[in-house]
């Protein structure tokens, strides 16, 4: 919106004369330095990198425009980041009513971007799709170079504004846009790119254009990705299953694709042996996190056309007079839908849910079409996703007669809270707190340390059902999950679950330092992640932190985190020229009596409680699937690094 403003102004800036134009572009430059997240999301460790793709994204609109196949990024050894492509290169030429070069104005007009070429179909964009002058302005300094009419062109940037005009510094017989930037030390505090953050989008981005070359190096140690797949985002749909192992269950994977009225649309999708849906949509590029309807129309033909077919040709009798619902047909199904649309509209909280109504039109009647001919052609493959499909509605049958069994018997009813549960005398949700806390010892003193008034006690026996193997049903059998479900009052599965119902305003996992206690906690976090996802994207999930160490002199206590903070202690003391220090480790949490619990790890005052956020779904379902999949190796592996992983779920 502030975007669009900025833009008219220049535009009458440009009629008035030329010194209202440097003006208009010094006011540009100021207001992103002054409001840096209006433009790029944040300064932190995320608009940071999202500098990066700003940047890139102009080489993957020339690589859509057919002009570019190849994207070099480099983190250099001074922490600039350089991104060249081998693109026309952007023009230099010198617009009439301003007297400049076009690079310049491309590099210092805030809102100007590659808008000048009418005929090109720019359809990638960022966070905000706000471009290099944005990127410059946040910039200590940028230089571009720009490959182009046999000659190489030169600027340079200081904090986005241009240090001289543009200059030949040279031949070529190439073309192409190189840009180095370095973000501007008194915008971000944090400057350190991380090599895995930007090489996980380049692979996405390499991935999601099946004609582009992606390399990425980090010059500070070596590190080096190649990124290129032919098979596109095809690949990405048997490369998804195969790093979560799941297993296709069809030999074909099906794969759509087709244009209408400038409109791309690309599906590839395969089933496999989990009971989960995987569904990833894009627009332009960008995740669409909240979907939209270029998913509803993929969703809906999907149902439509397999049911038909289903119908048609009698597959439905082991169903009984059971309706295969669009869930059933998403059971184990891995997909990615991505859409390139011209002026797309992005809508919901985070801006990630695609709006436009003709797209839906455009992708249900495409996917109604080609996957009706695809299994026509292929009645095996069809056979089996309808297998597939009786199964999950089975399955969701008997955990209705389930959940019902268990309501009637109040187990899933709120009125009537678990036993177990130590629950707090305040009702208002939002400053209320449960902790669900590994092993009846620790759930013991937990219930002994609190504060009452807000904090509830949810002791877990051992290790609760992998609801990664499970369907629903099977779950509801057991205790644990039951018990959880009931104290958090949500409710569960399709048309029961709903965040609102949260009788917690936080839910904080408080599980022992060990390879068991990161077992549980990451079972839990599975079973959140998979059947109540919206109370992990509502931030009310966190994990409790309590110290590894006690450092005791005399009657002096300090609790320590880590190593590190442990042999500070000690030193502290020693320094003091204290003797008799005894140092303990806490092996779980029963170990510390109700008062060192409080103090350490519940009291709001002094804890540290890590916040467990979706940033990147993909991501989140790769690694619990490799975590509670069948495969053991993978998963001891994990395990290991466990705690880095929180960490990230944490940015
Ligand atoms: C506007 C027009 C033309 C190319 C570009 C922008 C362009 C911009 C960037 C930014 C990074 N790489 C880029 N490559 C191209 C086309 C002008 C022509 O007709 O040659």
């Amino acid at each position: 919106m502030e975007l669009t403003d900025t833009k008219e102004t220049k535009q009458a800036s440009v009629a008035v004369d030329y010194g209202a134009e440097n003006i208009q572009v010094l006011s540009g430059i100021e207001h992103v330095r002054k409001r840096p997240a209006m433009y790029i999301g944040d300064v932190g460790i995320r608009g940071l990198h999202h500098l990066v793709y700003e940047i890139v994204d102009n080489s993957v609109d020339e690589a859509l425009a057919g002009y570019n196949d190849y994207i070099y990024v480099s983190i250099n050894a001074d922490g600039s980041i350089t991104v060249q492509d081998r693109g026309r290169g952007i023009p230099v030429g010198i617009k009439k009513d301003t007297g400049k070069s076009a690079l310049e104005l491309v590099m210092t007009v805030i809102g100007a971007g590659g808008k000048f070429d009418k005929n090109s179909y720019k359809v990638s964009g960022g966070l905000h799709g706000v471009g290099a002058s944005v990127v410059n302005a946040l910039s200590e300094w940028c230089e571009v170079e720009v490959q182009r009419e046999g000659k190489i062109f030169f600027q340079r940037y200081e904090r986005g504004i241009p240090k001289a005009d543009v200059k030949e510094i040279g031949k070529s017989k190439q073309s192409g846009t190189r840009t180095t930037f370095m973000p501007d030390p008194l915008i971000f505090k944090n400057r350190e790119f991380r090599f895995e953050t930007l090489a996980e989008r380049m692979r996405e981005l390499a991935y999601l254009n099946r004609n582009l070359t992606i390399i990425i190096e980090d010059k500070r140690d070596g590190q080096r990705e190649e990124f290129h797949f032919k098979g596109g985002i095809a690949e990405f749909v048997s490369d998804l299953d195969k790093k979560a192992n799941r297993l296709a269950i069809t030999k074909k994977l099906i794969f759509i694709e087709g244009e209408k009225d400038g409109t791309m649309v690309e599906i590839a999708f395969q089933y496999n042996n989990s009971y989960q849906e995987n569904v990833f949509s894009y627009v332009n590029n960008i995740n669409t996190h909240e979907g939209g309807t270029h998913l509803t129309g993929f969703r809906k033909a999907l149902t439509r056309t397999l049911n038909n077919y289903a119908t048609k040709n009698e597959l439905l009798k082991s169903a009984k007079n059971l309706q295969l619902t669009g869930d059933d047909y998403r059971e184990g199904l891995t997909a990615v839908v991505s859409v390139k649309v011209p002026e797309p509209q992005f809508e919901g909280q985070t801006k990630t849910k695609l709006g436009n109504s003709e797209t839906q039109t455009i992708v249900e009647t495409m996917v109604n079409e080609k996957l009706s001919e695809f299994i026509e052609q292929n009645p095996g493959v069809a056979k089996i996703i309808i297998e597939k499909a009786i199964g999950a509605a089975q399955a969701r049958e008997a955990a209705r007669k389930a959940k019902e069994l268990t309501r009637r018997k109040s187990a899933l009813d709120s009125f009537s809270l678990p036993g177990k549960l130590a629950d707090c005398s305040i009702s208002d949700p939002e400053l209320c707190e449960l902790y669900i806390v590994e092993g009846d010892s620790a759930g013991g003193s937990a219930k002994q340390g609190r504060d009452r008034r807000f904090q509830a006690i949810l002791p877990l026996k051992g290790k609760i059902l992998n609801v990664e193997k499970a369907r629903l049903n099977k779950m509801l059998e057991n205790d644990e999950i039951r018990t959880i479900i009931t104290a958090l009052g949500t409710g569960i599965g399709e048309g029961d679950f709903d965040t609102e119902k949260l009788r917690y305003g936080k839910i904080i996992l408080m599980t022992d330092a060990d390879v068991d206690g990161s077992h549980i906690r990451t079972l839990l976090l599975t079973f959140f992640f998979r059947y109540m996802r919206g109370i992990v994207e509502a931030g009310k999930v966190f994990i409790a932190q309590p110290p590894l160490y006690l450092v005791k002199c005399g009657k002096e206590n300090v609790y320590a985190w880590d190593d590190e903070e442990r042999n500070e202690a000690i030193k502290r003391f020693e320094s003091k020229g204290k003797e008799n220090i005894v140092i303990q480790r806490y092996k779980g949490l029963g170990e510390m009596n109700p008062e060192q619990l409080w103090e350490t790890t519940m009291n709001p005052e002094t804890r540290t409680l890590l916040q467990v956020g979706i940033d990147n779904a993909m991501e989140a379902d790769k690694i619990f699937s490799t975590l509670m999949g069948d495969e053991v190796e993978p998963r001891r592996q994990f395990i290991e690094t466990h705690a880095r992983y929180v960490r990230r779920l944490d940015v």
